[in-house]
């Protein structure tokens, strides 16, 4: 697969935004996708929101939006099923359709969508683009301690225990090219939930990527609530212990073999 990308002019891209119980932050967060798209520099951009199914008819209210059909698509999925799930799902779509970057975003407004021009032009010599509370420039804006410390335990955990060079691996906001994404096999992960992110941060290392990290300040949700449990979180542990497992295994055969 070739990791090609047109001349910006003709760069088709695509952000792919999951939602469960969004239909609070959905609609002013197509308006503010809206004003990028017809913002200065403005990149071919069009939205894929992925909905679970849910309960509050968030994804009757992006049926309902007026770019809906035409810049604005929609999957809908029958049931809850994981951050993870819904992003494959979304990829498959856009891959499908002949996008060459796919753009990923929570649909709470947490991520600074006015930086999606420049993150996409950093794809011109880069595979993944990761924007970043952890790099210098970057931050959080009105996240509660527990959330705080959450995150820069999940972060410091993942990128200690699997070796990586990412400060944000945990990021739910990055750019990819499309070859790229196929390259480090994105579609055929196993992370159900948020172990999504630090799961491909991993492979796209380990491939030989082009990884970069782009400053940005994420701001805590102001409506909706968050999906996060304490699954969701153990899941998160348990894989990175185990994917670091296998990798030893595969690197020291007879290490970690039972004793005879
Ligand atoms: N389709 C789908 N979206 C989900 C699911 N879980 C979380 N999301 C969405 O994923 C994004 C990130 O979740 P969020 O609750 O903001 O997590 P937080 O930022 O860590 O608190 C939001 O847009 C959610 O609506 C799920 O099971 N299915
Ligand atoms: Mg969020």
């Amino acid at each position: 697969m070739s990791t090609f990308l047109p001349a910006p002019a003709s760069l088709r891209c695509v952000a792919v935004v999951p939602t469960y119980d969004e239909a609070a932050t959905i609609l002013p967060l197509l308006d503010r996708l809206a004003a990028v798209r017809s913002g200065p520099g403005a990149p071919h951009l069009d939205v894929l929101v992925v909905d679970d199914s849910s309960p509050d008819g968030t994804a009757d209210l992006v049926r309902a939006h007026p770019g809906h059909g035409d810049w604005v698509h929609l999957v809908t999925r029958v049931a809850k099923d994981g951050l993870g799930a819904a992003y494959r799902a979304g990829f498959a779509h856009a891959v499908d359709d002949g996008y060459h970057a796919i753009v990923q975003l929570d649909a709470d407004g947490s991520h600074p969508v006015e930086q999606i021009p420049a993150m996409l032009a950093l794809l011109a010599d880069h595979d993944l683009v990761v924007g970043s509370r952890y790099v210098p420039g970057g931050g959080a804006e009105g996240w509660p301690l527990r959330r705080r410390v959450l995150s820069v335990g999940a972060n410091a955990y993942a990128r200690r225990t699997l070796r990586l060079r990412t400060h944000d691996a945990t990021s739910g906001f990055r750019a990819w090219r499309v070859g790229a994404l196929l390259r480090c096999d994105v579609l055929r992960t196993e992370s159900t939930g948020y172990a999504f992110q630090v799961e491909n941060t991993w492979h796209a290392e380990r491939r030989g990527l082009r990884v970069t990290e782009h400053p940005i300040t994420f701001s805590e949700r102001v409506a909706g609530a968050s999906k996060m449990t304490v699954d969701v979180a153990r899941e998160a542990a348990v894989l990175v212990a185990r994917w670091r497992l296998e990798e030893l295994r595969a690197a020291h055969p007879g290490l970690l073999a039972p004793a005879r």
